[in-house]
């Protein structure tokens, strides 16, 4: 019984040895996630007329451009910095014309 039990102390104390091991690798893991994903959804540059910043200007970039300049959609500051593509600081028609135009391949900023 008496060697059982250091068996089992033995196997505990090598499970609280590789435990950590990996807590640390799981954070660390995590943390590298978190750090890759941030400039994606952090960055307060928005690319211009990107308004749902899928790093692409498409129809539905001047869909939501147009939504907001009709006031049916409220934007987040990002979102507004995006669609403001003429920079007077108001989301316009003339904005969502403009970021339709460069979706379409009609023109750039
Ligand atoms: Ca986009
Ligand atoms: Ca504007």
């Amino acid at each position: 019984m008496k060697k059982w039990k250091g068996l089992l102390i033995g196997a505990a104390m090598l499970a609280v040895s590789i435990v950590p091991v990996f807590a640390n690798v799981a954070v660390e893991s995590v943390s590298d996630q978190v750090s890759d994903s941030k400039p994606s959804t952090t960055d307060p540059v928005a690319l211009k007329g990107d308004v749902d910043g899928d790093g692409e200007i498409k129809l539905k970039d001047a869909q939501l451009a147009l939504k907001f300049s009709l006031n049916l959609l409220a934007p987040t500051d990002k979102q507004k910095a995006a669609a403001d593509v003429d920079g007077n600081g108001k989301v316009e028609l003339k904005d969502a014309q403009k970021i339709l135009k460069v979706a379409l391949n009609l023109a750039t900023f």
